[in-house]
């Protein structure tokens, strides 16, 4: 009982339960309103604190690290400010169901309310961005709330928790007993799912499994992936999420994100099942809610997702099973397989069209810079642990449609489209797995937004590998321009810093490469040292897409004329 304990400070409780629930590595921006918690960590070096350089970057490390690891990224941030530019990385944790855990230092409780130094109602703050927001109130309560945070940023759907913390409850002094480590509560298929699943799979004729969401151990990753191959499955992966089954397996077939092969939409459109795994099948994944009726979705649609509210919530399925991905990964690993004769062909033919992609097109082959031939060796390059990164941005169809992904190697990107990832995810793979390669793409406007990150890279002493595509523009959003309105660029052109001498101010390795064959050596050069690296690609802007150039959208549109353009 907490009566013969000595008492703590509210911070040294707070550090106390991080401990207890095996918290090693916390990302920070240091503030006035949580000392006590840094304090205690003065004492507590089995968690390593790593000092960001801007919130946005830490709560990207924060949501990155609960990605990767499948536990709760764990965030410091001070209060208004700092919790405003750490918003970025909680929405995205949120539209990533990534589990993580971020304490705000807040004003002290005898001054709420009157709009104090720095003051903002994180509960109403927060609200849509957090699965759970809290202010802890009463230091004696830490050890509970802590652990309440940790079960729900882990449990079901995981997402992230955001916990307040007055900076005069953290100096209490009190004695309680802190408890841990969290058990994540996940359901598991039924008997009767299963059954259900086998007789409507036996019923298809032309099955489509579509993998996705987080949670995916390296085991549950080979367990799907044995299903898949035992049931001769074609498997498609959601948005960013294409390291869940291995893409050289024969069942692989490719991904949906946002520049999707036509062939893989049109046969899952053409598809009469849908076993969707741990995928929300969100807009992107969903190509703008085109893929599916809803709420019919006009096929047999077999759900299968680790939140009961994610169920039914857009598309209606046939069976819906609420089940954790690794419980149900294990349980279909374990089923008789269905005889798949009748869709071997279905089968075969959507592999056929995927590795046909595997080819550059020719919109993009012959430029100075050929991206394709570039993206093909470092797909040969790289090793099955390598950790790749991304940012949002259209250069990002590059790796996603020519690199091949497999555990234990990973793919870090946000779901939710958050720019400004790339960087900071990367140094945080770097700083988890130093022994890896970590290469993380990034376009010349997102890299803008958290490259500065690379001085925590190199502050802790890692090394990972930043491939720059400097295209001189807001790409993505150009492109959308001369869709809608074509020839009228206005807001996307950008004028840059020298990069090369900016990732040198930083004490990285720089290379600039305007040449196909210069890519390689600059590359090795980087991959042979241990500090961080910045490789800049100058990107012909026609070079818009993997699949067409910018010239070609707008002539498409001038072609369709004013309305249809608008369309
Ligand atoms: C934080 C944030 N701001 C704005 C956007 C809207 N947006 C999406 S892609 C994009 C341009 C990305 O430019 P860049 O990083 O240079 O990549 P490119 O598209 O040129 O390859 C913008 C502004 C976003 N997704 N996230
Ligand atoms: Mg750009």
């Amino acid at each position: 009982m907490a009566t013969n304990l000595a008492p703590l400070s509210g911070g040294q409780l707070v550090v106390a339960a991080l401990r207890a629930h095996h918290v090693e590595i916390a990302f920070s921006v240091a503030g006035e309103s949580y000392l006590e918690i840094l304090d205690a960590l003065y004492d507590a070096p089995e968690i390593r604190l790593v000092t960001c350089r801007q919130e946005g970057g830490a709560a990207f490390m924060a949501e990155a690290y609960g990605k990767l690891s499948g536990k709760p990224g764990v965030l410091l941030v001070t209060r208004g400010p700092g919790a405003c530019n750490a918003a970025i990385g909680i929405h995205t944790a949120f539209q990533d169901s990534t589990p993580m855990v971020v304490l705000v230092g807040q004003v002290a409780r005898h001054q709420i309310d009157r709009e104090a130094f720095q003051e903002v109602d994180f509960r109403r703050m927060m609200a849509p961005l957090a699965k759970w927001v809290a202010q802890i109130d009463l230091a004696e309560r830490i050890p509970e709330l802590v652990n309440q945070a940790f079960q729900v940023a882990t449990s079901g759907r995981p997402g992230p928790v955001v916990l307040a913390l007055p900076e005069d409850m953290l100096r209490d002094r009190v004695a309680a007993a802190v408890s841990g480590p969290y058990r994540a509560v996940r359901a598991h298929p039924g008997a009767g799912d299963l059954d259900e699943l086998r007789r409507l799979l036996a019923a298809a004729e032309r099955p489509v499994m579509l993998v996705g969401g987080g949670g995916w151990s390296d085991a549950a990753c080979r367990d799907i992936t044995r299903f898949a191959e035992a049931n001769d499955l074609p498997v498609a992966a959601s948005f960013r999420r294409q390291d869940i089954c291995d893409n050289r397996s024969r069942v692989y077939v490719g991904d949906l994100g946002t520049g999707a092969s036509p062939a893989l939409v049109a046969r899952i459109r053409q598809s009469d099942l849908v076993l969707a795994v741990g995928a929300r099948i969100g807009e992107i994944t969903s190509q703008s809610y085109s893929l599916l009726g809803i709420p019919d979705p006009g096929k047999t649609l077999i759900h299968v997702h680790p939140s009961a509210e994610e169920l039914g919530r857009v598309f209606r399925p046939t069976l819906a099973i609420q089940s954790g991905v690794a419980e149900f990964a294990a349980a279909a690993a374990r089923l008789a397989p269905v005889s798949a004769a009748v869709w071997t062909d279905w089968r075969a033919a959507a592999r056929a069209e995927y590795e046909a992609g595997l080819a550059p097109s020719p919109a993009a082959a012959g430029a100075t810079l050929d991206l394709g031939r570039i993206m093909g060796w470092l797909r040969r390059r790289l090793p099955d642990d390598a950790i790749v990164t991304s940012d949002a941005g259209n250069f990002s169809g590059w790796p996603n449609r020519f690199l091949q992904y497999r555990r234990p190697g990973r793919q870090l990107g946000p779901t939710s489209g958050a720019m400004g990832y790339g960087v900071p995810a990367a140094v945080a793979a770097k700083l988890v797995h130093p022994g890896r390669l970590v290469v993380g793409f990034c376009g010349d406007g997102g890299f803008l937004m958290t490259g500065q990150e690379l001085a925590t890279s190199l502050a802790a002493g890692v090394g990972p590998i930043i491939l720059l595509f400097n295209n001189a523009m807001y790409g993505t959003i150009r492109m959308h321009q001369e869709r809608r309105f074509p020839g009228r660029v206005v807001g996307t052109a950008l004028a840059n810093p020298d990069f090369v001498a900016l990732a040198r101010a930083y004490g990285a390795f720089a290379a600039s490469v305007e040449r196909t064959e210069e890519f390689a050596p600059a590359f090795e050069e980087a991959a042979a040292g241990t500090r961080a690296a910045v490789i800049e690609l100058r990107i012909d802007p026609e070079v818009i897409t993997t699949r067409t150039t910018l010239s070609e959208i707008r002539r498409q549109a001038e072609a369709r004329g004013p309305s249809r353009a608008e369309a």
